[in-house]
Parts: C-alpha cells; sequence; structure tokens
C-alpha cells in the first residue's frame, strides 16, 4: 500500500471525526493509498499530545508552518475555525502539499477565491469536507434523481435546526464556542448549517440563480470564553431564504439554532412530477419516497432501508437490515479521496465547486442584510 501522510492543523469535533474516517476507511474498503497520521498540530502543546496519543499520531507540532516545511507529510488537513482556512490553505498549496479543508471554504467568496487559485495553480489535489453528501441515503437520492426517476423537479426544501444556544449565558469565541463568534466563524447558522443544506442542493437539484432572505441575531450580547469581555453578537442565529434555480425549481431553506427540540435536525424533500423524496438526518438510514407510478391502490411513501450492498456504499458494510451513522460519512470521505488519488478522477467537492456554495451563503447573508433579490 502507499501511504498518504497527513498533518491535521485543529483537534476540535471536526479533528475526531477525520481522525476516525483516516483510521477506518482502509478497513472497510479496498484502496492503494493508506492514511498515516503523521502530525497534528495545536497551539497548546499538552493538548495536541493528548490528542496524538488518543488517536495515533505520530508527533505534533504547535505551528502550522512548521508541519509544512516538513517532507513528511503530503497532505493537510484543515480543521480550524474558518477564519484560518484561507491562510493555512493557500501556504499548504504553495507548499505542494494536498489540501483537505473542513466547510464552509472561507469566511467570504473573495477568500474562497483566492484558494480556488492557489490549488489550482500548484496542481494540488483538494477537497472540501461537505459530509452529508456520503449519507448513503443522501446518495441514494442523487442516483434517483439522475436515473430521471424525480423528472421535472419543482421544490427543493431543506432545514438545518438545533436548540444550542437559546441560553444567553452560552459565551462566544474560544476553543468549544468560536462559532458563535463571527471573527472566527465569518457568519453563524449561514456559513454552519445552511451552507450543507446548499452543498447538497446544489449537488442534487443544480444551480441557484437569485436568493432573498431574512435573517435575525435573537440574543445580541454574549461574554467572550476566554477574556470574559461583553461583547456584540454579532452572527445570524437564524436565517431563512428562498430561490430559484436553474432548472427551474423553487427552494426553500431554513436555518437556526433556537428551534428549542431540535438538535441537529437536518431535512431534505424534493417534490417532482413524477416522484418525491425525504430524508432526515435524525433518521439517516432511511431514504422516504413516493413513485406516482405506483399502482393506486398500494400507492403511498416508502421507507426506504438503505442498508442493502445494492445501495451506495453499504456493500463495503455489514449485512443487510444493518445501520451505518454519521460517522460513517467521513469514512466515505476519506475512501473516496483515496480512490481519487489511485484514479485521477477528482474528488468532489473540490475548492471550486464549494465556492458555488459560499457564492450562494454570501447572496443570502447580503439580502438578508439589504432586504433585497441578491442574483449569485
Ligand atoms: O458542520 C456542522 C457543525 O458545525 C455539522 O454538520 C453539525 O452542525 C454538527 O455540528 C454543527
Amino acid at each position: 500500500m502507499k501511504p498518504l501522510n497527513i498533518g491535521m492543523v485543529g483537534y476540535g469535533f471536526m479533528g475526531r471525526t477525520h481522525s476516525n474516517g483516516y483510521c477506518q476507511a482502509n478497513h472497510f474498503f479496498d484502496l492503494e493509498y493508506k492514511p498515516v497520521l503523521k502530525a497534528v498540530c495545536a497551539r497548546n502543546k499538552d493538548k495536541a499530545q493528548a490528542f496524538a496519543d488518543q488517536w495515533g499520531y505520530e508527533s505534533i507540532e504547535t505551528d502550522w508552518r512548521e508541519m509544512l516545511k516538513r517532507d513528511d507529510i503530503d497532505a493537510i488537513d484543515v480543521c480550524t475555525p474558518n477564519n484560518l482556512h484561507k491562510e493555512i490553505s493557500i501556504a499548504a498549496a504553495e507548499a505542494g502539499k494536498m489540501v483537505l479543508c473542513e466547510k464552509p471554504i472561507a469566511m467570504n467568496v473573495a477568500e474562497g477565491e483566492e484558494m480556488c487559485d492557489a490549488v489550482e495553480k500548484a496542481g494540488v489535489a483538494n477537497m472540501v469536507w461537505y459530509n452529508y453528501r456520503r449519507v448513503p441515503a443522501v446518495s441514494l437520492a442523487k442516483q434517483l434523481i439522475d436515473e430521471g426517476r424525480l423528472g421535472r423537479i419543482f421544490h427543493y426544501r431543506a432545514n438545518f435546526l438545533q436548540d444550542w444556544t437559546i441560553n444567553a449565558d452560552v459565551p462566544q469565541g474560544g476553543a468549544a464556542t468560536w462559532r458563535l463568534d463571527a471573527e472566527a466563524a465569518g457568519s453563524g447558522v449561514t456559513g454552519d448549517l445552511l451552507a450543507h443544506c446548499i452543498d447538497t442542493a446544489l449537488w442534487l437539484n443544480g444551480g441557484i440563480t437569485d436568493v432573498s432572505a431574512v435573517a435575525e441575531t435573537f440574543i445580541k450580547e454574549r461574554t467572550h470564553a476566554e477574556t470574559g469581555a461583553k461583547q456584540a453578537v454579532k452572527i445570524d442565529d437564524a436565517c431563512t431564504f428562498h430561490c430559484h434555480f436553474n432548472n427551474g425549481s423553487l427552494g426553500l431553506f431554513e436555518s437556526t439554532r433556537y428551534a428549542r427540540g431540535h438538535k441537529a435536525l437536518y431535512t431534505l424533500e424534493i417534490n417532482g412530477e413524477h416522484a418525491s423524496i425525504r430524508w432526515d438526518l435524525h433518521d439517516l438510514h432511511r431514504l422516504e419516497y413516493f413513485d406516482h407510478s405506483d399502482d393506486s391502490i398500494v400507492r403511498g411513501w416508502r421507507s426506504v432501508h438503505v442498508s442493502d450492498g445494492d445501495q451506495p456504499y453499504m456493500g463495503n458494510w455489514w449485512v443487510p437490515g444493518l445501520n451505518i451513522g454519521y460517522e460513517h460519512t467521513f469514512i466515505h470521505q476519506v475512501a473516496d479521496f483515496l480512490k481519487s488519488l489511485e484514479t485521477g478522477e477528482p474528488i468532489e467537492p473540490s475548492f471550486r465547486t464549494a465556492l458555488e456554495t459560499q457564492k450562494v451563503c454570501d447572496a443570502v447573508l447580503a439580502s438578508a442584510h439589504e432586504r433585497a433579490w441578491k442574483t449569485i
């Protein structure tokens, strides 16, 4: 097997999901390349060492620039808050490293453009971790749409609902709550949650032409997690938009961290002329499917349990009837990335593809801010 030496920058929640992906992919997929956990980088030496010990990284760095100088590292995985994606990704590309960047690609389109130019100029493999494409039920939805089973699409609907910031005592900034700090995150639910919905939508239903959005910040002031200072909250706590797609269908998207009772309720529904599909992250191994061509006396929504070897990715897992879950989406993304190195087929979403999602995010935020329709 050929080694793919990984240097990871950051060690939070996503650092764990990616590391698990690197550890597991070769156990379940036949691949020429095998990730080797060479180094993890974090400013805090003790935390970096603890993470390295837990996941089996061979070494640690406390400055990502040092990691880029190392000849024993092939690919840089950027798992930092969003405000560092650009600098690290561009420097990594310039150092000739492959770049695997967490979503959203950047703080805004301008940054994303620079990142795309850098990886393309350097000719290095690149991808953004929009993992929900690789939920088998969502991949199956893509297959059904591509087979033409839905016919003309009329509606695309998606929600991503959470409730973890309702308490005004939740701080902003710092390692655990940087997602609430506009300086680190760029935006709130738009970049964090709607970006997932948009990436999946562009993949399943094609490009978006224009958007009209509303956004709200329900809690206006929070304490900074590290300094204890009171600060204005500058992120969007909730954002809703509607849009037109290139194929003539209408889109409706909602995201919030104030939907009491919902922890990570990502749902999508697509209504076509002949059939509809819907999917729910809380029941992620099921794809709901309604086919109007079914005999009318038994016609109705089917709940397809996506666990059969014929369904996407499932031939690599257990036996029909047994589920896989959230962490497997990252394992699939690692496996697909390694396969792309083997075949030379580009991996998706590339930086350039993820830039399309960023364009929609930026337009959504501008639309909400200006209370006007925005063209992509
Ligand atoms: O990327 C997203 C995160 O920032 C995730 O998919 C879900 O929402 C889980 O945590 C947040």
